[in-house]
């Protein structure tokens, strides 16, 4: 595969409990080079953009007052088969059926506050790092 690239956040619960250093550990031992990293809050507009596909589902306000309610770190990761190689080292969406070893299984409590977010394709990896970074922000 070519290298490319995906789009993370460390979300407001991982941030919170203080998980930043160990989660950046794991990103950093899997191979990934970090292109863009900051510490930011999103607000209610940036939140119900970035999870516009989601705004039908019954969780969407949770999900935008979860992802508003304190600083996330976004980041741009660098990789060989980014976007999946990614997918699988945070794992499934519900902790509770993510692997040994994955990043939620370890830091995530919950479906809902998860701990980390990762682009599910190359296209949305663009468009969500485009959302919260500008060319010169980007190596
Ligand atoms: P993903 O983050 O693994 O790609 P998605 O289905 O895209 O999962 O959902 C986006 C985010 O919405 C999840 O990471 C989680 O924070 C939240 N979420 C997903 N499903 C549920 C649910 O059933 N209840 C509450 N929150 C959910
Ligand atoms: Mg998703």
């Amino acid at each position: 595969m070519a290298t490319n690239r995906t789009f993370t956040m460390l979300k407001p619960d991982a941030v919170e409990k203080g998980h930043i250093g160990a989660i950046l550990d794991k990103i950093a031992a899997a191979g990934f080079k970090i292109v863009a990293m900051k510490l930011t809050q999103m607000t209610k507009a940036d939140a119900e953009t970035f999870y516009a596909i989601h705004n039908e589902r019954p969780f969407f306000g949770e999900l935008v007052a979860y992802m508003t309610r304190g600083p996330i770190v976004a980041a741009i990761l660098e990789k060989e088969n980014a976007v999946s190689d990614f997918r699988t080292l945070i794992g499934a969406t519900n902790p509770a059926d993510a692997a040994e070893g994955t990043i939620r299984k370890m830091f995530a409590d919950s479906i809902s506050e998860n701990a980390v977010h990762g682009s599910d394709s190359d296209e949305n990896a663009a468009i969500e790092g485009a959302f919260h970074f500008s060319g010169r922000d980007t190596f």
